[in-house]
């Protein structure tokens, strides 16, 4: 018996073989930079309500001794959760997922680490995503005759990531800002049987990535987001930090984006957490009740 025909169309993927489409290589070039967790704490309240208040100071010290020294460098930050979901945030920045399980390790050693559940935690790394830059690339790579992953296609591949890499050092590498109010979400880009993003021709999601940096910068100023990718990390496949001084703005940007094309049919969210920074010299005051000034 003849075994089943495959369809023409699926012996490639969809995206590059869509009538009409271009036959542009699908993947977009990414930058990564800092390596990113977040930590989600439930702090014991009843606990550490039973411990002298000379134990409290110690363990306060040794905890602010270190944590401040990541919040000279704003290498770290610390945030007061709203809701249920948590007592504390803990967003750390490194260099490296060493650096980052280094900084994991160093809370564990400390005595306040009785009363710290990680009751959830995120790791992801920062991304740049250079959707204009691939199209524009593959489009040239085609035109040439270039085979994708031939010798040619790599060192130009290369040889843009390296560029790009200088131009953006900053934003790969970026401190944590010192607004007030934190929103941190993760999410995916949906893959269902009817739309799945993943399928798109490149450049008409670059189309859409652009329709969505167009919303965002009307938000310059008013808000700071650092996208992180953490396909392979995490179980999304982004986290999304978004930093302002007005908690408000968090509602106004993510509300105006769902209007987006890429976000109304494409985006799916996880949970999303809400944090005031609180400086580590200041836990003590929160941990007595107090909101962080
Ligand atoms: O396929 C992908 O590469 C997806 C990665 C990605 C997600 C994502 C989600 C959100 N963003 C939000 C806010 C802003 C603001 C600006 C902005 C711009 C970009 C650019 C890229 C990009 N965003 Fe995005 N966003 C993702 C990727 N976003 C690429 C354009 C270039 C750049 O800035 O890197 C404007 C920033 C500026 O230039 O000032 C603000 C928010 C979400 C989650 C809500 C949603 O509906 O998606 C908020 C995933």
């Amino acid at each position: 018996m003849n075994p089943p025909r495959m369809n023409a169309a699926r012996t490639k993927p969809f995206a590059e073989t869509k009538v009409g489409a271009e036959e542009l290589h699908p993947v977009p070039l990414t930058l990564d930079g800092a390596a990113i967790l977040h930590q989600m704490v439930s702090f014991d309240w009843t606990a550490w309500g039973k411990l002298d208040t000379a134990k409290q100071s110690k363990a306060l010290a040794e905890f602010v001794g270190v944590f401040a020294l990541w919040e000279g460098d704003s290498s770290s930050a610390l945030y007061s959760l709203l809701g249920h979901k948590g007592d504390l945030l803990l967003a750390h920045f490194r260099n490296s997922f060493d650096e980052l399980n280094a900084a994991e390790l160093k809370i564990k050693q400390l005595g306040i680490f009785e009363f710290l559940n990680i009751s959830s935690s995120y790791l992801s790394v920062v991304e740049l995503g250079l959707y204009e830059s691939s199209v524009k690339l593959y489009r040239e790579l085609v035109a040439k005759q270039s085979a994708p992953h031939s010798a040619e296609w790599n060192q130009a591949v290369q040889d843009l990531l390296a560029r790009q890499a200088e131009a953006m050092k900053p934003r790969l590498f970026p401190k944590i800002p010192a607004s007030r109010y934190l929103c941190f979400y993760p999410m995916d880009r949906l893959r269902g049987e009817d739309k799945n993003w993943y399928q798109l021709p490149i450049a008409e999601r670059q189309r859409q990535m652009e329709e969505h940096g167009q919303v965002g910068r009307r938000y310059a100023g008013k808000v700071q987001q650092i996208i992180s990718g953490s396909i392979g990390f995490d179980d999304w496949e982004w986290g999304v930090d978004l930093f302002a001084d007005d908690p408000l703005i968090f509602k106004k940007l993510i509300y105006e984006m769902r209007f987006d094309e890429v976000s109304a049919i494409y985006a799916k969210f996880g949970t999303f957490y809400v944090g005031i920074r609180c400086p580590a010299g200041k836990l003590g005051n929160l941990l007595a009740g107090e909101t962080p000034e």
